[in-house]
């Protein structure tokens, strides 16, 4: 049960906090992961320990803010490792600014990143699939703020919750093709990204207070639900978004 054994995956944002957990726990399951980072010593460092997991896994030097290569760039990836059965897009960027003080290239950066490159990747992947009829699962990271806003949170919120309907839309489109399309919606969860949260000794203490599960959770909490959405047994389950959040969308 819940095996990958003989499938490939790829990961954007494989290189640290959540989105390495993903591919840690894919890998771990028996698929291949290939993940994407724009940085060159990351992506080493992070393929080095999953070399240990499994050694069928790679990385592979990208940026995805520039969207108009992202096509070019997935054929590419196809040539030298063939088709991938999954795609799991959890590269994203934040911003942490009062609305009305956020420029529009701030704004067009995050949706770029968060919402487009996913958008493009996701289509890039899927025509590859349909094109010979091979079924294939797609995950989006989303985030609370796809639900309820924090001061600061606009450009990064509306990304996230345009993702979120993405995650249905797309679902709806590819799924005469047996393409599954799901979305992980993590709690507070300490990566890079969120370490200037963590490290502001009151907002970790909101988090910790306002958690039912009463911690900030680690990306090892989100890894097992990815492997859980990619496996033949959610052969049923499409258009759907989980969060994994210590309880904090069921609570006041
Ligand atoms: C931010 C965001 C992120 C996440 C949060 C909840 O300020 O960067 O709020 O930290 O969305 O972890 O999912």
């Amino acid at each position: 049960m819940f095996r990958l054994n003989g499938k490939r995956a790829l990961i954007t944002g494989g290189n640290s906090g959540i989105g390495f957990g993903i591919a840690a726990f894919l890998a771990q399951a028996g698929a291949s992961a290939v993940i994407i980072g724009k940085n060159k010593k990351r992506n080493t460092d992070a393929v080095n320990q999953l070399r240990q997991i499994n050694s069928a896994c790679n990385a592979e030097e990208f940026d995805l803010s520039n969207t108009a290569k992202i096509g070019a760039f997935f054929k590419s990836l196809i040539k030298r490792y063939g088709l991938f059965d999954i795609l799991v897009n959890c590269a994203g960027i934040t911003l942490r600014k009062r609305a009305d003080r956020i420029e529009i290239d701030e704004w067009n950066n995050i949706i770029n990143i968060n919402l487009t490159a996913a958008f493009v990747l996701s289509s890039e992947w899927a025509k590859s699939l349909i094109s010979v009829h091979r079924p294939g699962s797609c995950i989006m990271v989303i985030s609370l703020m796809s639900e309820a806003a924090r001061p600061t949170t606009a450009a990064y919120g509306a990304s996230k919750a345009a993702l979120k309907q993405l995650v249905r839309s797309l679902a709806v489109d590819w799924a005469q093709f047996n393409i599954r399309v799901n979305g992980i919606g993590p709690g507070y969860i300490r990566t890079k990204l969120t370490e200037p949260l963590y490290r502001d000794k009151k907002f970790s203490k909101w988090v910790i207070s306002r958690t039912p599960l009463g911690r900030w959770g680690k990306p090892e909490d989100i890894g097992p639900l990815a492997v859980f959405l990619c496996c033949d047994e959610a052969g049923f389950i499409t258009g759907q978004t989980i969060f994994v959040d210590g309880g904090w969308l069921a609570s006041l």
